[in-house]
């Protein structure tokens, strides 16, 4: 094992939302790590980086104080610990520096459903129930509205039936929740899913070369995730219309079918899914022998 010192270690959560899909994204950028989620740290076994398990609220300060130098963290958690640092006079030592794409969901005020809002001055003089205490006072403060955050750390949604609140701001994702509670959602305070954080402390050059090599992975497998190979045949003449057909494949190959004058084979990348109606149209452009492959890695 190499000396410890230049491993790179990943704060990711270790039983929650995130954690299939943390776990999931870094093995397809290669890594291999012993399974065992009972564990608090899993050990690459391929390459020096070893991931610490633990609750995503921890993670921006096991970031923040370089215990770890990357975490895999819902923006809204990151938000959240950024701003208490500020608030607190601190500084937070970590940047967020790449997007995910899952987990996404949005940190919202919602209203009872026989309660009226008409815009952010309805919360004037109210209380706002949330475990995002920072967040909340953050928006409150930006636009000049008196209210008080009561501090919940769980089952937010019931705070205004207890009578502890007027208002709540929670995470919403489908909205299911808040419908099911007699809620709906009036604001949008931040739109949010999983991101990379790294710590602030310099890496060093060796550590750093391979966090820039996880970041263009983690770019590659995120960059495919949709895309599809499409190969096909058809009349040259169609070759417009086919690539009119296809948005996102740039610059496919062309290559001409023995014994044929007029039909080539395309291949191209297609940056999106391509559907049954896409074949579909394609056949009637003039285009056989039609085949739509899943795309593993790419690198630019
Ligand atoms: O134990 P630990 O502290 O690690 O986990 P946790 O319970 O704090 O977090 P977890 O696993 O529930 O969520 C982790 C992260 O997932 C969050 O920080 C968000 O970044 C992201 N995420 C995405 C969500 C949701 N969608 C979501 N819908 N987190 C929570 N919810 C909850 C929300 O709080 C509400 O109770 O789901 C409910 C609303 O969902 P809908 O679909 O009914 O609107
Ligand atoms: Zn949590």
């Amino acid at each position: 094992m190499e000396h410890s010192e230049q491993r790179i270690k990943i704060a990711v959560q270790k039983t929650g939302r995130l954690t299939d899909h943390s776990i999931d994204l870094l093995e397809r950028c290669g890594l291999k790590v012993t399974k065992s989620k009972d564990q608090l740290i899993c050990y690459g076994e391929n390459m020096p980086i070893d991931l610490l398990l633990v609750r995503d609220d921890d993670i921006p300060g096991l970031v923040s104080d370089d215990v770890c130098d990357l975490g895999i963290v819902g923006l809204n958690v990151a938000e959240e610990k950024r701003l208490k640092l500020e608030q607190d006079g601190s500084k937070g030592l970590f940047k967020q520096i790449f997007e995910l794409e899952f987990g996404h969901c949005r940190l919202s005020i919602a209203a009872p459903d026989d309660v009226e809002y008409a815009g952010p001055e309805s919360l004037e003089n109210t209380k706002i129930a949330t475990s995002y205490v920072a967040i909340l006072t953050d928006y409150l403060n930006r636009n000049n509205i008196n209210a008080e955050p009561v501090f919940f750390s769980g089952a937010v949604e019931i705070a205004p039936k207890l009578g502890r609140a007027d208002f709540i701001c929670d995470l919403v994702s489908s909205g299911g929740t808040l419908a099911a509670n007699g809620l709906r959602e009036v604001e949008v305070l931040l739109e949010s899913e999983a991101v990379v954080i790294q710590t602030l402390a310099p890496l060093g050059d060796e550590k750093q070369a391979l966090v820039n090599k996880i970041l263009q992975r983690l770019d590659g497998v995120l960059k495919v995730r949709d895309s599809k190979y499409i190969m096909l045949h058809a009349p040259r003449a169609a070759l417009a219309e086919i690539r009119a057909l296809l948005p996102g494949s740039e610059a496919p190959t062309v290559m001409p079918l023995e014994g044929s004058d007029d039909r080539v084979a395309f291949h191209a990348v297609c940056r999106e899914n391509v559907f049954w109606e896409t074949l579909e149209n394609l056949k009637a452009a003039g285009a056989s022998s039609l085949l739509v492959l899943p795309v593993e890695k790419m690198l630019a």
